[in-house]
Formats: structure tokens, C-alpha cells, sequence
């Protein structure tokens, strides 16, 4: 593991801290039973603040190789809503933008095929691009060609040699993981065709922020961008953020629209200004952060324990990424929670890391009706409550942890 010194995308030194969580074990590796006995490393997880570009950041850089190669458990296809989400996003740009059979759709970490598949569907060429070797074998069995390797400037340079420019690159929830970041964007700039553009999804350190999302924060996630530390990103290879929206995915996402032509519309500019207004490009709107985050670990233990001492039993739903971060830092182990439940096959029979809780699929929630369940994947709230109406229909509850633990 590294430790940087200057910042990550403008190389400025003098990072402010924000936030430490302590050492956590790596969010998405989920422990396997023979795996149990063994040692499990820790890594330190502490938040900084560059004051020269506002970008966010964490200081721990875990190698690419480690995070995401073998054995990585996230498969985009396990929610319904992200594959509608996506879908709706695909269509959209063919439409947009007039897609077709001599077009090339290309995404930056691919996964599982869950967004190209809607470009194959329509006989438009694609390109996936993901380390993962799992999801990618997933995505090549639906026809979604990907090249199971990292992107990186080499790559795009290499790809566009090779006459195979793209008129659109997604990224979704990648760009915050890519340890060089200012080589991921130049990489981009090269692969773009000229009148194309990169439709970039990034989690919203604003949304982070105000609803108190900390448990977002884990090592495969090096950056938390704000619009105004994007531009200048973007701007430093010669690239545009022209258009840019607020999602509702992930707790609180930015969709970038992203080209070599400066055409920088409305959207772009009432974010940066309200962003300005807010603060959020300043050190003072992230300095009571930790006090909010040690609020919620109050609350939420306070909360368990007392259900607890009652006599009630507890089950978790989400064997996410973000539940790692949230019962490690806590201190949420099998003492409070009996099981998490998630419908990722590929989690079911491992335990969460750090806290050993058992992974059941779904279907154990209504055999062994725990009195409450702590919903991990609290961004997917919707879509798991209409699921298990039957859990809530039989009397049990939901409890959400962020922005503050609360009973629902
Ligand atoms: P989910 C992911 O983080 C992955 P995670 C990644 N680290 C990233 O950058 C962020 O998103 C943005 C399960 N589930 O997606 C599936 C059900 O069981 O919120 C997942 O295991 N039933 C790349 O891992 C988990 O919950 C359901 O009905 O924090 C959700 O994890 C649904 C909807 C989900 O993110």
C-alpha cells in the first residue's frame, strides 16, 4: 500500500485532513469459510482535502491488482433499478446522437455487460473494458466483447492506432477508483472521436456530504468529486465538462457530459456557482464531517444495542461495499447481527469482511424473520422494501443508518 504526499489530480501539496476511519479491511473482499482462520489485512482510511483544486480524496492508494482483479464479488446486473437506470441512459444517447452499425460504443470498467448489452441489442458495435475477471466472463456469455485489462493511456493511444475511436465511452463509478487519474482522463481524450463524447457517472461528494454518506468511503474509492474540482480535471487534458446531471443512483451520483469542444452549458455552470455558494470548493464545508460521522456510530450502536437488550433479533440486508466500511467502523459484529442476506450468488456462503457475519441469500429473511433488518444497501431502499413486502407485511422492520439511523 502507498501513501500519497500531493493531491491526486493537481499534484498540489498541503492536503488538509477530513475524516480518519480508522484501518478497515478491504470492503469488497468477502471472507470465505476455509478463509476465516487466516489473517485478514487492515489498511488505514483517512480523508483529505485539496485547497488548490477541492478535490477529496483518500490517501491510501491499495494496489489496482489487489482491489479488483480475482475474486471480485460486484455485479452490476443484481439491481433491477441500476439496469433500468442504465438502459434508459443507452438508449437515450443512440437516439440522441443517431447511433449505428458503423458507431463503437466502448465502457470503461464494463462489469458484468449490464449497460453495452442495450447498444448489442441494437446492432451497434461495443467495447468493454474491465480487470474483473468474473463479471467480464459474465459479459462476454451475453455478447458484450471486453477486454479484461485495466484502461489506461497506453490502451486508448494503443486502441485509437488501431483505427477503433469511440463516438461514445461510458464510465460509470470508475473514475473515483483509478489510482492515476490524469492518466484515465488523458486516456479518454485520446479514445474519443472528435464529435463524440464520455458520459461519466461519479458519485457526488455534495450528496456524501449532506447526508452523511461515510460509509461510501473505502479503498477502491481514491476520489469524491465535486463539479468544480472535475472541470479542472477535465480541463487539463483538454477536455470539456459540458453538460452535467444530478442522480438519485448511489445515494447521490453526477452524470458528466464530457467533450473535446468547449460547449459548457447552463447545467455545468449553476452547479459550479452553487457549488461556490455552498462552499463546497473550501476546507470549512468539510470540517464537521467527522463530528456527523461519530454521530451516526452513537446512534446506530445505541440503536442495535438497545434492540438488543430487548430481546429482538437483527439480520442485515447488503452485503455492499458500503456495509464493510459501515460495521467495521462501527464495530457491528455477529454480537448484534445474526446474517446479511443479498441476492449476489456469488456473496451468498462467504462472510462480510472484518466482522465475519455470515451471507445468506434473501429467502433466509422469511425463514429465520429477524425483528429488525439494518439495510446496508440503503440506496436501494425502494427496490428491496417492495421485494420483501412479505418480511414487512409479517411485522418485521427496516432500519436505515445514514443520514441518521432511524427505524422505517
Ligand atoms: P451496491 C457499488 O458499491 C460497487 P456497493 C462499486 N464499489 C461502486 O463504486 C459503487 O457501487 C458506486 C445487493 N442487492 O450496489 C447487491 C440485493 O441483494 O449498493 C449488492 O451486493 N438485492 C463499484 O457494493 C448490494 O445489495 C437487491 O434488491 O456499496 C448493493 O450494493 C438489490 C437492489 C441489491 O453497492
Amino acid at each position: 500500500m502507498a501513501e500519497i504526499t500531493a493531491c491526486r489530480s493537481c499534484g498540489a501539496a498541503g492536503l488538509e485532513p477530513v475524516l480518519d476511519l480508522g484501518r478497515t479491511p478491504l470492503a469488497d473482499r468477502l471472507v470465505t469459510q476455509a478463509g476465516l482462520a487466516g489473517p485478514e489485512p487492515r489498511y488505514p482510511l483517512a480523508v483529505a482535502f485539496c485547497p488548490a483544486c477541492g478535490l477529496v480524496q483518500i490517501r491510501e492508494t491499495v494496489p489496482p491488482e489487489v482491489l479488483f482483479c480475482e475474486d471480485y464479488p460486484y455485479f452490476s446486473s443484481f439491481s433491477d433499478a441500476l439496469l433500468r437506470h442504465s438502459r434508459a441512459n443507452a438508449l437515450e444517447l443512440i437516439a440522441e446522437r443517431g447511433l449505428g452499425p458503423t458507431s463503437l460504443a466502448v465502457e470503461l470498467a464494463s462489469n458484468d455487460g449490464y449497460l453495452l448489452k442495450n447498444y448489442v441489442e441494437q446492432g451497434i458495435p461495443v467495447l468493454g473494458i474491465d480487470p474483473a475477471e468474473g463479471p467480464a466472463r459474465e459479459a462476454e456469455k451475453i455478447g458484450v466483447t471486453t477486454l479484461q485489462t485495466f484502461f489506461t493511456a497506453a490502451l486508448a493511444r494503443q486502441l485509437a492506432d488501431e483505427g477503433r475511436r469511440a463516438d461514445v465511452i461510458h464510465a460509470n463509478n470508475v473514475l473515483a477508483h483509478v489510482a492515476d487519474t490524469n492518466g484515465f482522463v488523458a486516456g479518454i481524450a485520446s479514445l474519443l472521436k472528435e464529435e463524440g463524447v464520455a458520459v461519466i457517472e461519479v458519485p457526488y461528494v455534495r450528496d456524501l456530504i449532506e447526508h452523511v454518506e461515510f460509509d461510501t468511503i473505502y479503498h477502491e474509492h481514491l476520489c469524491y468529486f465535486s463539479v468544480t474540482a472535475l472541470d479542472h480535471l477535465f480541463r487539463r487534458h483538454g477536455l470539456y465538462l459540458n453538460r452535467v446531471r444530478r442522480l438519485a443512483i448511489h445515494g447521490g451520483s453526477l452524470r458528466l457530459y464530457v467533450a473535446r469542444r468547449e460547449r459548457v452549458g447552463e447545467s455545468v455552470r449553476s452547479l459550479l456557482a452553487e457549488e461556490r455558494a455552498a462552499g463546497v470548493d473550501r476546507l470549512d464545508f468539510y470540517r464537521d464531517f467527522a463530528t456527523r460521522v461519530t454521530g451516526v456510530k452513537r446512534g446506530l450502536l445505541e440503536l442495535l444495542r438497545g434492540l438488543k437488550a430487548q430481546g429482538k433479533t437483527l439480520a442485515a440486508y447488503g452485503a455492499a461495499a458500503k456495509g464493510a466500511t459501515l460495521i467495521n467502523y462501527i464495530g457491528i459484529g455477529p454480537d448484534l447481527i445474526d446474517f446479511v442476506v443479498d441476492r449476489n450468488t456469488f456473496k451468498q456462503g462467504r462472510y462480510m469482511p472484518g466482522q465475519h457475519i455470515p451471507i445468506y441469500g434473501p429467502d433466509h429473511l422469511l425463514e429465520a424473520r429477524p425483528d429488525y433488518v439494518l439495510l446496508l444497501a440503503w440506496n436501494f431502499a425502494e427496490e428491496i422494501r417492495a421485494q420483501q413486502a412479505a418480511y414487512e407485511a409479517a411485522g418485521g422492520r427496516f432500519i436505515v443508518p445514514v443520514p441518521e439511523p432511524r427505524v422505517l
